[in-house]
């Protein structure tokens, strides 16, 4: 493993003008992984977005690119196309054609305590953009996928347009995407095997015993279901909290997202979750805000829900984020 972040390091500084100290607070490599067309590519371009803009004021954090590959793939990969020209992303080449150069920035959260006395607290987040097509076999452990046995944390998408018993939720104007079931490869739960074998054989524990590392499982696209299906629905309203995380509100995020997923008959992925992962929490969030059309976001522009929330849990289980109960105060 310390060979593995050797040579992570030494892929970001070949290219890093900064002062090499810059970015050496301790680092958490996120792996953002999913099965093809599952929205992870347009989910980092959003998530980036948002901490460096809203969730960022509201955090009192920087988000600061490392190096220079970074602040230009960022630009050219995901923000110009997504961003300003309102282009949907294109697929994510497999490694095995273009080798992934994970994005590195350092956030930096300035907290107070009770006295005003301010301090800052530093994390190295090194995100990679991971190809669906990668994940759709056992060739995880291949060189190019690697990093993922170094990975601090997880985000796991799962697009509910590709589960079958969720049809019925979907919005009319949602075009079928596949004939779901067509390729069992990419199914939820296949993908999330094959990278937890991967986790573990790094950690080396036996597969009854439960992987320590944090999945944050989130629906993308939750845009695409009906409405009427959300209402009434802790999903539906924006998250409450400024600056913590409302731990009410987390719980019955998952709740109802555990209860989404067993009445699409998607229950299993929680269940195999359970019995691998010391910890995982489901999420609900949209990119997009909207449908897109003809390869375009819709007319409203990009307007993320939610995105920032499996970040803001891993944050509070960094040790960066408070957590709060607003009803027992
Ligand atoms: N309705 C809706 N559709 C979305 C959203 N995010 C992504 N999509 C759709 O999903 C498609 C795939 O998104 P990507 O982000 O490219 O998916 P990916 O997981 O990176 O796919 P690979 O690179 O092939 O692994 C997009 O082209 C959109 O059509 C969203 O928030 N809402
Ligand atoms: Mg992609």
């Amino acid at each position: 493993l310390r060979e593995l972040r050797g040579q992570l390091a030494e892929l970001v500084r070949r290219h890093n003008p900064l002062p090499s100290a810059y970015c050496d607070s301790p680092g958490r490599i996120v792996a953002l992984v999913g099965a093809k067309n599952a929205g992870k590519s347009t989910y980092i371009a959003v998530l980036l977005h948002e901490l460096m803009n809203r969730v960022g004021t509201e955090l009192d954090a920087s988000l600061v690119a490392c190096d220079d590959r970074t602040i230009e793939r960022y630009k050219r990969d995901f923000a110009r196309p997504l961003l300003e020209e309102r282009r949907l992303l294109p697929t994510t080449a497999s490694a095995a054609t273009s080798p992934r150069e994970p994005l590195v920035y350092l956030l930096t959260r300035t907290r107070r305590n009770r006295f005003a006395r301010a301090r800052n607290d530093s994390l190295a987040l090194v995100l990679f953009d991971t190809a669906g097509e990668d994940l759709r076999s056992r060739e995880v452990t291949d060189l190019h996928l690697r990093y993922l046995e170094a990975a601090d944390a997880v985000i796991f998408l799962v697009d509910p347009l590709e589960l079958p018993g969720a049809r019925p939720g979907l919005r009319d104007a949602v075009p079928a995407p596949r004939v779901p079931g067509e390729d069992p490869d990419s199914e939820p739960l296949n993908v999330i095997a094959r990278v937890t074998d991967t986790l573990r054989g790094r950690h080396g524990t036996r597969p009854g015993e439960p992987l320590p590392v944090p999945v944050a499982v989130a629906l993308t696209k939750m845009d695409a279901l009906r409405p009427d299906l959300l209402r009434q629905s802790a999903l539906h309203r924006t998250r409450s909290g400024a600056g913590v995380l409302d731990l009410d509100d987390r719980e019955a995020v998952h709740e109802q997202v555990r209860a989404l997923l067993h009445d699409w008959q998607a229950g299993q992925l929680d269940t195999y979750l359970g019995q691998q992962y010391a910890d995982h929490a489901f999420f609900a969030l949209s990119a997009l805000g909207g449908v897109p059309e003809d390869g375009r976001v819709g007319a409203g522009g990009v307007r993320p829900h939610r995105a920032e929330d499996p970040l803001l849990w891993l944050l509070y289980r960094f040790g960066m984020l408070d957590g709060v109960r607003p009803e027992g105060e």
